[in-house]
């Protein structure tokens, strides 16, 4: 399936497979497993991580699966586990269901490093999943709460809120829900939640839900979307209604579409993340676990964000914040 699978790629090899011991010396081989192939918040990762395989002069692999689907990312992991891969950077599709195929790749001396999202808990120190080296991602239940406390203002402090969400399961958004919640519970009232959907990361799904909630809540105030897919859907929705400006988006990623629906008055904040940062960290992280080099690595390394609005939207810093595809 890896070589059909259009995702196999190989970034960099760097100097020749005999040297050894000079600076460009690891001939490692890394495999880079996205949580769903083209979403371009993951193809901004893979480029951030194919430019540190390169300056490191490693080999780097990328594949996912065509569906966000721990069904369809765990043989994938196998895959890479039969190739005797030495490194493998993973965005798990499930908190729960990915702990078992990473746990074997791991006993098999496979170094583990989770970015964008974990496995367990997501604390690799204390919490019931130890084995991954590293979590490398945004905070999560901040992004929620700085997305829900920007809803909540752009409604005017009261009204009818509705999130629409992925997949439940997955750390990142299980977590940007949670972080709203906390912010609308902070209202004491003057805002309420009157949904959660889940689209199965599907757009065109959001957009089907959205339109049902516009016409189920004809005061519907805000929407949350917590990904690249749920405010895509979500925006569409609102388009289709005649709704924009009358109902709020907060934006969760950072894609193209996001900045035109934000300049046009669709949405009103876009939270861009740091997905190159992730892969190039993942990458980097890799390369010192394979040399013996742990000291370098911590445990949790959060990435940051970048808050685009209206007014900044033209900066340099907001204009390099958007994800390419
Ligand atoms: O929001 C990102 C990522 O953080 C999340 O885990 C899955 O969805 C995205 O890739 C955006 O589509």
């Amino acid at each position: 399936s890896l070589a059909t699978a259009g995702g196999l790629m190989l970034a960099a090899c760097g100097g020749s497979a005999a040297t050894s011991g000079g600076a460009g010396s690891s001939n490692y081989t890394l495999a880079l497993i996205v949580g769903v192939k083209g979403d371009p918040f993951y193809i901004t990762m893979q480029k951030g991580a194919e430019a540190k395989a390169k300056e490191l002069g490693v080999t780097l692999l990328v594949d996912g699966p065509s569906q966000w689907s721990a069904t369809l990312q765990t043989p994938i992991v196998s895959a890479y586990m039969a190739r005797k891969v030495d490194a493998i950077i993973i965005a798990p599709c499930d908190k729960q269901a990915m702990i078992a195929p990473l746990q074997q790749a791991s006993n098999a001396g496979i170094k583990v490093i989770t970015v964008d999202t974990y496995i367990g808990d997501g604390d690799y120190v204390h919490g019931p999943v130890t084995f991954p080296l590293s979590y490398i991602g945004s905070d999560n239940v901040q992004g929620g709460k700085i997305a829900g406390e920007a809803l909540i203002k752009a409604i005017g402090g009261h009204g009818k809120v509705y999130i629409q969400n992925t997949v439940p399961g997955t750390s990142t958004t299980d977590q940007r829900e949670q972080g709203c919640k906390e912010a609308i519970e902070a209202t004491h009232g003057a805002v309420t939640l009157v949904g959660v959907d889940f689209n199965g990361d599907s757009a065109a799904k959001a957009a089907e839900q959205t339109t049902a909630m516009l016409q189920r809540v004809p005061d519907l105030a805000g929407i949350f979307g917590t990904n690249i897919y749920g405010s895509e859907g979500a925006a569409q929705a609102v388009k289709n209604a005649h709704k924009q400006g009358q109902v709020k988006i907060a934006n969760f990623d950072a894609p193209e579409q996001a900045i035109v629906d934000l300049k046009n008055n669709v949405v009103d904040i876009v939270i861009a993340q740091k997905p190159a940062d992730m892969g190039s960290i993942g990458v980097q992280y890799a390369v010192d676990a394979l040399k013996g080099n742990m000291g370098a690595i911590q445990k949790r390394v959060p990435t940051g964000y970048v808050i685009i609005t209206r007014d900044n939207v033209d900066t340099p810093e907001a204009q390099a914040a958007i994800y390419k595809s």
